[in-house]
């Protein structure tokens, strides 16, 4: 019997597609439609809308609607053996959220096949725009609630994470004190994962407790609403929230929708959605604790599975749960691949005179120290932008360029010491895990061996593992995490990269140095 496993990925640009074959351990099919090509209707730039107030970052809910449409007939059309699916999850980038009226619940129950999506649910949303990840408006709101909760490290405590601009309930509230006839006529409020789970299942998905704690709204030990963090942000809210559920929850059969229009099977489970960043714990495999990913896109994430739940009392980082029921630490920096671009570009070199200028320098840069804040920056908490060198000559190009990437690795060893897990083994994925003068230092600096990884698309292959994983548990089969990935998320061969043990004492020194100075800077 061939099992095959549906995920899709939800993402801020793109709504994407992966089956696998589950048994044979490989993807047998995937896609992707670009919000902005595909859909150019809805007016996106980089899938998002823009406003005259930078801050405010939306996306029009409905384009999600009917990307998942265009995505179906796309399968259809390229032969995808939709009919042999058995599950289907989900991944959705995190925090956004959606806004429904009375009419969704029942619109959803009742998708007519011979109508489109859009047909079926353009009249379900009491709001027509999607605040998202990247809308930084709601700082007022992250003051207010996260003094109700006792500050910081009381609301980090709480929720698993200090008060976010992006975070959902700064956001629900914002419509609340905004909009309040609005916020009235919302029965049901999704999240983007939740929300494309309820018209696959053509019903009101639950939340999982990955991105739920994505919300400021979940007890983070407990794992249920927080009670407190409702009242602090707006009345009546748990009558508008969806029960929480464990990542591997099935929600039902699929809506018949799918099967007459797509062929799907109808006997395909759904499974509750997640997070992009708890699906892509899985898609690379991340299952044990001292496994970490390090992503060098255009910003840098640094995250990885944990036992037991320990939060950041300073509220730089964040815990989510993760798609195994443990917890996953996650620590974001603006400030990532673009800084390294800017030195870079000030000294007028390519990637691979960069390099060279990096390895011209011993570890340690000679003492000489950059501290990278091109941009406001999440990890530390930095309001003005600033680059600040010490013992470094600005027009010292060698000198530069091991400082700024020698900075970036330092500050992710000391800003992830809340966690309290040496990392064992480090995969490092995303644009500039191409460099290996950059993933020497990762080494060097967390004195751990660092393997590239290349899963361009780890949520939706983390989404397919999973509705992999709770179908067969579902069936009472559940299989261990180890053997669900296994095959599926393998480093690329002999890409591994060793610590120096001379280096990693110059580091162990200059950590302390490097940390010094950025508390005396932020004083
Ligand atoms: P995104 O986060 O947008 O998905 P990617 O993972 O594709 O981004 O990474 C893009 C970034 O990778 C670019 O900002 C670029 O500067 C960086 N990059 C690409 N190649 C290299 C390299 N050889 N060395 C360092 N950085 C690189
Ligand atoms: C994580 C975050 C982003 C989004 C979009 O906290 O805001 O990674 O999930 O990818």
């Amino acid at each position: 019997m061939t099992r095959l496993f549906l995920g899709l990925d939800s993402s801020t640009q793109s709504l994407s597609a992966i089956v696998i074959d589950y048994d044979a351990r490989r993807i047998v099919y995937e896609t992707s439609i670009n919000f902005d090509k595909t859909l150019p209707q809805y007016g996106t730039r980089n899938g998002t809308l823009r406003s005259p107030d930078t801050l405010v970052v939306h996306s029009p809910p409905l384009m999600w609607v009917e990307a998942l449409d265009v995505l179906f007939r796309q399968m259809k059309n390229d032969g995808a053996p939709l009919d042999k699916v058995m599950a289907i999850s989900g991944s959705g980038q995190q925090h956004g959220s959606v806004y429904l009226n009375d009419r969704a619940a029942a619109a959803l129950g009742r998708l007519d096949p011979a109508k489109d999506l859009v047909e079926n649910l353009r009249d379900i949303f009491s709001r027509s725009t999607s605040p998202i990840w990247m809308d930084s408006s709601t700082s007022a709101e992250c003051a207010e609630i996260r003094e109700a909760l006792g500050g910081i490290k009381a609301t980090a405590q709480q929720t698993g994470s200090d008060t976010f601009e992006r975070f959902t309930g700064p956001q629900i509230r914002k419509f609340f004190k905004t909009q309040p006839k609005g916020y009235d006529r919302t029965e049901n409020i999704a999240l983007v994962s939740s929300f494309m789970a309820s018209i696959l299942a053509g019903r009101i998905s639950p939340i999982d407790h990955g991105d739920g704690a994505g919300m400021n709204l979940m007890d983070i030990q407990k794992k249920a609403w927080h009670p407190r963090a409702l009242g602090a942000t707006a009345p009546g809210l748990q009558s508008k929230l969806p029960p929480l559920a464990e990542p591997w929850k099935v929600i039902g059969g699929v809506s018949p929708y799918f099967v007459k229009q797509f062929g799907l099977n109808p006997d395909a489970q759904t499974l509750v959605w997640s997070g992009d960043n708890p699906c892509s714990v899985i898609g690379l495999g991340l299952i044990a604790e001292g496994n970490v990913a390090i992503s060098l896109g255009t910003s840098y994430t640094y995250f990885g599975c944990m036992k037991r739940c320990r939060v950041d009392d300073r509220g730089e980082g964040s815990v989510f749960g993760a798609p195994t029921g443990d917890y996953m630490t996650l620590i974001c920096y603006k400030n990532g691949s673009l800084a390294c671009e800017k030195i870079r570009d000030q000294h007028a070199l390519d990637w691979e005179g960069f390099n060279q200028m990096v390895e011209s320098r011993p570890p340690g840069n000679n003492g000489g120290i950059l501290l990278p804040w091109f941009e406001a920056e999440i990890v530390p908490r930095v309001n003005q932008p600033g680059v600040h060198r010490f013992d470094l000559d600005p027009k010292d190009a060698g000198a530069n360029c091991r400082a700024i990437v020698e900075a970036q690795m330092m500050s992710m060893r000391i800003h992830s010491a809340w966690m309290k897990i040496k990392p064992t083994r480090i995969y490092a994925t995303g644009g500039a895990s191409a460099n290996t003068a950059i993933l020497q230092i990762m080494a060097d600096v967390m004195d751990c061996p660092v393997s590239r990884i290349e899963v361009s698309k780890s949520a939706a292959l983390g989404a397919a593992l999973r509705a992999a994983h709770g179908w067969l548990a579902d069936n009472g089969h559940k299989p261990p995490w180890s053997e669900v990935v296994a095959g599926f998320a393998d480093p690329i061969p002999n890409s591994e990269i060793k610590p120096d043990a001379s280096a990693v004492r110059v580091y162990d020194k200059l950590v302390e140095k490097y940390s010094q100075f950025e508390q005396a800077t932020l004083r």
